[in-house]
């Protein structure tokens, strides 16, 4: 039911590296032209360090991991490709619709292939001043055991609670080379990281414990963003609020809110932020694609 591309298969029966990424980052996340950009460094990041990167995504009806050329351009070009969660993977199958995968919906597709490293900017996780809205890339992770790389949580959200929630639902959260929680456009979101680990052979000794024990969840690892792009704390406070403000003026509700706060803080950061969540999603892909080689064992 699952189509793989034939360089994804072939890794995947032979035991190789394989980084597992999302596509709403790319249709739905980021601008255009930057979506472009942030493809191609990604793929060039995942290649250079040794892996072979997988775009999950819904083609046509077709769950699909490695998008080909054409797929992926019909995505950056956004003509009519919807945001695609985890609960909306089977409309997308029935309606043969083009669908761009988030996080949850991209690491239930990994779990299901056997995909257990992957790379995004930041993970969804609970929204502020709307208690009801919490991504489900928190609930996917608590039933995927799929090792998510990303600059911690958006900094859209609201981080302290979004941290609670791991520990509810038993997902590791591991800091590399940080004590600080990154604050995805910036290092340092205020809180402590609840697992600092030193370097890449600190987390594949987690990853491996927490393979031992045979614990169902993903594990998240935390990197902070690249410091020569990186956004001051404070100024991203200041902009994420009034992005706040503008969401709840225009009634934005739902899977639109993620993809409305991130353009309103584009426009207002006048681009350093999409310049930021670029370096940190090549940077997450670069990380991801060491840890699934250390994994294969090469
Ligand atoms: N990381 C980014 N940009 C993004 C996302 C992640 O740098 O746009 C996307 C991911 O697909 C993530 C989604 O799963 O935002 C969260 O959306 P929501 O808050 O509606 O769950
Ligand atoms: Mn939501």
């Amino acid at each position: 039911v699952i189509h793989c591309a034939p360089e994804v298969a072939d890794a995947l029966a032979a035991g190789r590296a394989v980084v597992g990424l999302e596509s709403s980052v790319l249709a739905q996340g980021l601008p255009v032209p930057a979506n472009r950009e942030a493809a191609e460094r990604v793929d060039a990041a995942v290649r250079g360090a040794g892996a072979v990167p997988a775009i999950l995504a819904v083609v046509r009806g077709v769950v699909t991991a490695g998008l080909d050329a054409a797929d992926l351009e019909r995505f950056l070009a956004r003509d009519g490709v919807r945001k695609v969660s985890a609960r909306d993977l089977p409309a997308a199958m029935a309606d043969g619709a083009d669908g761009a995968t988030t996080v949850a919906a991209a690491v239930a597709i990994c779990a299901r292939l056997g995909i257990r490293t992957f790379a995004t900017g930041g993970i969804g996780g609970v929204h502020r001043d709307a208690p009801f809205d919490e991504s489900a890339d928190l609930g996917e992770l608590a039933r995927s055991p799929v090792t998510v790389v990303c600059a911690g949580v958006k900094s859209i959200l609201d981080v302290p609670a979004t941290l609670e929630r791991f520990e509810t639902l038993g997902i590791p959260v591991l800091g590399l080379g940080t004590t600080a929680f990154p604050g995805f456009f910036s290092a340092d979101a205020g809180v402590p990281v609840p697992c600092p680990v030193a370097d890449i052979d600190a987390v594949v000794r987690v990853l491996a414990a927490h393979d031992a024990l045979g614990r169902p969840q993903g594990v998240v690892v935390a990197v902070p963003p690249p410091p020569a792009s990186a956004l001051d704390a404070g100024v991203v406070d200041t902009v994420v609020a009034d992005a706040l403000a503008a969401a709840s003026a225009a009634g934005v509700r739902g899977a639109a809110v993620t993809p409305f706060l991130l353009a309103a803080v584009d426009r207002a950061t006048g681009g350093r932020s999409v310049a930021a969540n670029l370096a940190l999603l090549a940077q997450n892909a670069a990380v991801a694609a060491r840890i699934a080689v250390r994994r294969a064992g090469h």
